[in-house]
């Protein structure tokens, strides 16, 4: 049976992913204008309604907005905050006061967490109205910069006491390393199917959830793909 980790943990996350027994988290970055807003809002409820039974977190960011706009967010919250763990995904990178700010306006939205970065500095600061996550190692190849800063960023995560960070499921030894060091830590880690990595990798490298988006969202079939990735996570979490 897959541990819970102490710490800060996000505790509604872990709660609806026990209950379901998945670590999937999907990322909402359909953009789309061809079609109204209303008719956008339903595909996307249509979606997850859909998804209820694989999915634990729905990670929403501007791709989606751009789409339906906030208030349209705000009708997907309203429906869906009761069953999944909803993240708001606009990467935050700016003044502790600022974030501070922009925390509030997206717990009042409804939204469970936010994701920022941490190299700018002072996430501790912030006082929080709802989870947050760190940026410690990203997903893509160019993401050079940010992973030569990779030990330091733990440590800033640490030290800000974050309720979780964000290693790419493309780079399986940073997370088996952030988990050495930060072993109470969750981690998310994104970049499944699409962009390399095989489902339930990041799980097996120490990691705790997957974040998922083409590979469910454009799929002929989104729950046949959700129910592919959920089936090898528990061959790796229950076996
Ligand atoms: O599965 P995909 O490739 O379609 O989508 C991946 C999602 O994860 C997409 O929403 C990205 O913004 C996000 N992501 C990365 O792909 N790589 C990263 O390093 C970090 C993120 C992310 O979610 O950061 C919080």
């Amino acid at each position: 049976m897959a541990q819970v980790p102490r710490g800060r943990a996000p505790e509604k996350l872990w709660r609806i992913s026990e209950d379901r027994r998945s670590r999937l988290i999907i990322a909402l970055d359909l953009h789309d204008n061809s079609a109204g807003k209303q008719q956008l809002i339903k595909r996307y409820t249509g979606l997850l309604d859909g998804l209820r039974e694989f999915v634990v977190g729905v990670k929403i960011g501007l791709p989606l907005s751009l789409s339906i706009g906030f208030d349209g967010i705000s009708e997907i919250l309203d429906r869906f905050k009761g069953e999944f763990y909803m993240i708001a995904d606009f990467k935050l990178s700016d003044i502790p006061e600022i974030i501070q700010v922009v925390l509030e306006g997206f717990w009042r939205m409804g939204f469970d967490a936010a994701i920022a970065h941490l190299f700018q500095g002072g996430v501790g600061e912030v006082r929080r109205s709802i989870d947050l996550f760190g940026v410690v190692a990203m997903s893509h190849p160019q993401a050079q910069l940010i992973q030569q800063s990779f030990h330091r960023l733990l440590e800033e995560a640490k030290a800000a006491d974050v309720n979780g960070i964000i290693v790419g499921a493309t780079r399986g030894q940073l997370i088996a390393e952030a988990r050495r060091i930060l072993p109470e830590t969750t981690i998310l880690s994104p970049g499944i199917v699409a962009q390399g990595a095989s489902p339930a990798h990041a799980l097996r490298m120490g990691g705790d959830f997957e974040i998922v988006g083409r590979a469910i969202t454009m799929a002929e079939k989104p729950l046949e793909a959700a129910r592919i990735i959920v089936e090898a996570e528990r061959d790796v979490l229950y076996a």
